[in-house]
């Protein structure tokens, strides 16, 4: 049986740690990539479409990558708490690594604005969730002061090891497809995701990983768009809560990633978001929740203007589980079917036509 580790023991060597840190995990990390098949026969692609489904890290997204190293280091600078701003997942990882290491855990949510999954998970963990009247952009604002001024850790992805962390997946594709794709694909709300992963390519391809960097390419929620309309949004909305945000932190980050390598950062409405939640579990069988899927809408996009070249290597990352959010996934027209425990009733209700 092969050794399952996480992220800090397989990229130590690329990783800011010591003999000393004391190493935090859930053997995150080592996500697949799968390979789609509904998306080129849906839309005629002459190109290859990968999943990276972050959705199987430990605690459902990709930002256990991030928590893994933020805690480490959290603990080896001697803390004994950890605080976050969140849409629901940096406080569902920041709460588990919290546990796993004995720190003390305080989240900071916008009320009423949490996926379920998410804001359970913060409870479970442990963690003492604190719900604001106000949005994400509020409480990271919060967070900053009050770990400015007492001995608690942030650890949300202004705190340079969370960066560090997510970086990894990078690695991870290159690894595995050999090379760097043309095109990585990816949501963006507080934008430290895309700036970790272009770090990531950029300084694979120093180690000479890969020849190759790809274009990175960013979507923001077209309610919340701030970094495509170069502005802050003051209220920011749109289905996918979990980049509802308006101020990011990493805005600088993905600005540069976009420019540095010729790619773009765009924005795709609820309505896109949704069909391509839809179509890539009921097609293609993956499940994400609807913020990753900004990704697979962006890509829909730029089939549509023709943008992909052929024969490229496209990823797109899926950032969280579908299970994140039970709300959402319960809003569509389902036919809720009951009918008697009778065999002929349940036939009937099958209508089977093979
Ligand atoms: C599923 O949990 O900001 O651009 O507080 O949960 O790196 O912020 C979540 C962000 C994409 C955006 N997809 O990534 C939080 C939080 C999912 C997310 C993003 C988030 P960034």
């Amino acid at each position: 049986m092969p050794k399952k580790i996480g992220i800090i023991e397989r990229y130590a060597e690329f990783l800011p740690i010591t003999d000393k840190t004391p190493i935090v995990s859930l053997n995150e990390g080592n996500t697949p990539l799968i390979i789609s098949e509904a998306l080129p026969k849906e839309f005629n692609l002459d190109f290859k479409v990968y999943y990276k489904f972050e959705g199987l890290n430990p605690t459902g997204s990709f930002k256990d990558r991030g928590m893994t190293m933020a805690v480490s280091k959290a603990l080896e600078e001697g803390y004994k708490a950890i605080m976050c701003a969140s849409t629901g997942n940096t406080s569902a990882a920041a709460a588990a690594y919290a546990s796993r290491s004995g720190l003390k855990c305080f989240v900071l949510i916008p009320e009423g604005n949490i996926a379920k999954g998410k804001l359970l998970q913060a409870y479970r963990y442990g963690a003492k969730v604190i719900q604001i009247k106000g949005n994400f952009d509020d409480a990271l604002n919060l967070v900053k002061e009050i770990t400015d001024s007492h001995p608690v850790k942030l650890v949300n992805s202004i705190n340079p090891y969370r960066i560090q962390g997510q970086k990894t997946a990078a690695f991870e594709i290159v690894d595995e497809l050999g090379k760097a794709p043309d095109y990585h694909l990816i949501p963006v709300g507080n934008a430290g995701n895309i700036t970790a992963y272009w770090m990531g390519y950029k300084e694979y391809k120093e180690h000479g990983k890969n020849k190759t960097l790809p274009k990175m390419c960013g979507f923001q929620a077209a309610g919340s768009a701030p970094i495509v309309e170069n502005r802050i949004i003051e209220n920011p909305e749109t289905i996918a809560t979990a980049i509802r945000i308006g101020n990011p932190a990493s805005w600088d980050g993905a600005v540069n990633a976009r420019d540095e390598s010729g790619g773009l950062i765009e924005a795709v409405t609820d309505e896109e978001i949704k069909w391509a939640y839809r179509f890539i579990a009921e097609r293609d069988g993956v499940f994400a929740e609807p913020a990753s899927c900004a990704s697979v809408a962006g890509l829909i996009k730029l089939v549509k203007r023709d943008y992909i070249k052929p024969g490229s290597t496209v990823v797109c990352t899926l950032t969280g589980s579908g299970l994140k959010d039970p709300d959402i996934a319960l809003s569509f027209d389902d036919e809720v079917i009951t009918v008697d425990s009778n065999k002929d009733k349940v036939l009937d209700a099958m209508n089977l036509k093979l």
